[in-house]
């Protein structure tokens, strides 16, 4: 039997780069012959297509609550589906975000109550971790001006700046020791600054990978 494969995220502030580099690593995974899928959050699955569409363009007033329920029903349907299925047949899956992003929109952005959406997650995700988080990291104007560049923005861009300096206020705590002690259920957090062209970050991005999950770095295989 294959071994379980392996569950990389990516997380990060809106425009940060998750998934320019994500593709980057998945053109280096396939180039090395790494058998892998690609999904992202909201969405990868029908029903969290039609989630998505909701979420991030429904016009109007959206109760957090509703919201917070929306996020967690995608990601039940992706992991039941799709993500765990894929791992037990041993290929790697790399996550346009996961976790961290309720952690940081829904409970620090929109002020839910963490034990109650910490409980909710659990019936997303029935006690699935990762086994790597690459948090991306940079000032929350920076990535909103690069999102900002590619065109209109949707409904949770659109939230005020002190919505999105709360994001980035808590990204930046999840990169610490203490976060991730009293949260295993995230899995471990590698923090990447995400300044930089997309060739520097990503050098950054595939050192933390490698380093973290050194199976997956060919260059270290020798035929001796
Ligand atoms: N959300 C999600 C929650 O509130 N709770 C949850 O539980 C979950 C799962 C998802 C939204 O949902 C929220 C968070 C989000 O608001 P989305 O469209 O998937 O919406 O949004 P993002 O994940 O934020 O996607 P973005 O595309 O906005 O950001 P990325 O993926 O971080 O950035 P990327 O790679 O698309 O790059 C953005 C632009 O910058 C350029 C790219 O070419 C692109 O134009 N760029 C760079 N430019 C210069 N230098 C670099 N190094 C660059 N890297 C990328």
């Amino acid at each position: 039997m294959a071994p379980r494969g392996r569950l990389i995220v990516f997380e990060g502030g809106e425009g940060a780069g998750k998934t320019t580099q994500l593709r980057r690593l998945a053109a280096q995974l396939n180039d090395d012959r790494i058998s892998h899928y690609v999904f992202r959050e909201p969405g990868g699955t029908p029903l969290g297509d039609s989630i998505r569409d909701l979420l991030l363009h429904t016009d109007g007033h959206v109760e957090a609550a509703a919201e917070a329920a929306l996020f967690i029903a995608s990601r039940a349907q992706l992991v039941g589906a799709e993500v765990r299925p894929a791992l037990e047949r041993g290929k790697h899956v790399l996550l346009d975000r996961f976790l961290l992003s309720t952690y940081a929109y829904q409970i620090h952005g929109r002020g839910l109550p963490e034990e109650e959406l910490r409980v909710a997650n659990r019936l997303a995700t029935r006690g699935l971790v990762p086994d790597l988080t690459v948090l991306l990291t940079m000032p929350p104007e920076m990535g909103l001006a690069r999102a900002g560049a590619r065109g209109a923005a949707d409904r949770i861009e659109r939230a005020d700046v002190d919505f999105h300096q709360r994001v980035a206020t808590a990204f930046a705590a999840f990169g610490t020791p203490e976060w991730q002690q009293t949260h295993p259920e995230c899995g471990p957090i590698v923090a990447v600054d995400a300044r930089g062209t997309v060739d520097e970050v990503g050098k950054r991005v595939s050192a933390a990978v490698y380093h973290a999950l050194p199976e997956l770095d060919r260059s270290t295989v020798t035929n001796a």
